[in-house]
């Protein structure tokens, strides 16, 4: 104890660890393929590596078209706006807040729904609660890579009308009833950003198995052109560059490796955190494919002794830069505080669940040892919690 740094001793890590430190293939095929491109002098505009890249996408995901595009934000601004949502669409506080930005940035108005504890997911009783004669859509997040309740807003969407499309950012190498995440709603969204497992640097894609609205998003994300000189639709530039499909391409052939690497990591902290009071490890269902990226714990504050954000300030001094995803949630968030500010009321699981969320680090960038260290640190701070909360005070 004496060595920690809130007793004056240094931090346990001599160098940051972060949430969300990328994912890395092959450097030699990487740079290989970034000769390529420059040999070629073909940097963007749907290029030979996008062209191959949105293929070997589809093929993964099952699915008859994963169009790529610049990020996963604008993935959700071309998906909502080909899929023409309009009015209000219900989405959970709980999320990153692209997932909000992107509707009300096409003035749509995110209704945002309170999520099921257990899944940290949309509750579908409530969505259907929130259904109004403006409600045009549902946006469903696959938190964690978890897929939401899937069948439930299915049948929601069909008995109301609605259009159902997935922000399944968290999901890229999910699976659900058999098929891979991808292939549900009207259409589903990734991002492959640095943050995420399986990044392109920026980047990310829309799948969908309806060919007309493929049709659509691919001259969306192109101003419209529809060839030399021929504009036949309202677009945009959301276009995936050559550089970012060579990551691609080159991380997909490391695919299995970053999982592999994240499942071993998550098994690692359940065994290490079991039976430490108050704190539990998400649990990440493994009878389905899943990419383990996110290791999530829920801390209950009334049996640790310490607050969730005392862990975090003890972590933080230590150099472990352990994150609060989706704090505060999106409801407390400008401009959504503003717009909507007594949508808390009707959101008391999201409230609780901001409260009590804590990510860890993973991926290629940490190892076992890394892992043991910051499992001993979250024992230290929860069996210390009282003294620890004073030292820090
Ligand atoms: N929907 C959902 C559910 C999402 O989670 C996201 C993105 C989106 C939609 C939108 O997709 P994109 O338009 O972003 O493709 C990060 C990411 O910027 C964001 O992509 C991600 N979700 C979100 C969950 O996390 P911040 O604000 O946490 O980023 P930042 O800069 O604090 O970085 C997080 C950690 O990662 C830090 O500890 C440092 C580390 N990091 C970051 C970068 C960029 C690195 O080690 N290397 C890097 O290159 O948002």
């Amino acid at each position: 104890m004496a060595d920690l740094a809130c007793f004056g001793g240094p931090p346990c890590f001599a160098e940051p660890v972060h949430v969300g430190r990328p994912n890395v293939g092959d450097r030699g095929r990487l740079l290989a393929r970034f000769n390529d491109l420059l040999d070629r002098r073909w940097f963007s505009n749907r290029g030979p590596y996008v062209q191959e890249f949105e293929l070997q996408l589809a093929k993964l995901l099952g699915v008859r078209h994963c169009i790529t595009v610049a990020n996963g934000t604008i993935a959700l601004e071309i998906a909502a706006r080909a899929l023409g949502l309009s009015g209000e669409v219900i989405t959970p506080s709980f999320t990153f807040v692209a997932t909000a930005h992107a509707l009300q940035w096409m003035e749509i108005t995110p209704v945002f729904c309170d999520i099921d504890p257990r899944t940290h997911s949309l509750d579908p009783r409530q969505v259907e609660r929130m259904i109004t004669p403006r409600t045009s859509g549902i946006v469903g997040v696959h938190v964690w890579g978890e897929p939401c309740a899937v069948e439930e807003l299915t049948d929601i969407a069909a008995r109301r009308k609605l259009t159902l499309m997935f922000d399944a950012s968290h999901a890229f190498g999910c699976g659900h009833g058999g098929r891979m995440i991808g292939n549900f709603g009207a259409a589903e969204i990734f991002s492959f950003h640095a943050t995420k497992f399986f990044n392109t640097f920026e980047g990310g894609a829309i799948a969908t198995n309806d060919d007309d609205l493929a049709a659509k998003i691919h001259l969306m994300k192109n101003f419209g052109f529809a060839g030399y000189d021929n504009v036949i639709y309202l677009g945009t530039n959301g276009k995936m560059s050559e550089v970012c499909a060579a990551m691609g391409l080159t991380g997909l052939e490391s695919l299995d490796a970053f999982i592999a690497v994240n499942r071993s990591h998550y098994r690692s902290y359940q065994t290490l955190l079991a039976g430490l009071p108050g704190v539990s490890v998400f649990p990440i269902q493994t009878d389905e494919p899943r990419n383990f990226q996110h290791v999530v714990l829920e801390v209950d504050e009334d049996r640790t002794r310490i607050s969730r954000d005392g862990i975090v300030r003890l972590l933080h001094a230590e150099n472990v830069l352990v994150r609060r995803y989706f704090y505060p949630g999106c409801h407390r968030m400008e401009p959504y505080r503003s717009l909507f500010p007594h949508a808390g009321l009707i959101l008391p699981e999201t409230e609780s669940l901001c409260s009590r969320v804590l990510v860890l680090p993973t991926g290629t960038a940490i190892d076992g040892s890394d892992i043991e260290a910051i499992c001993a640190l979250l024992r230290l701070a929860v069996e210390n919690g009282p003294e620890i909360t004073r030292r820090l005070a």
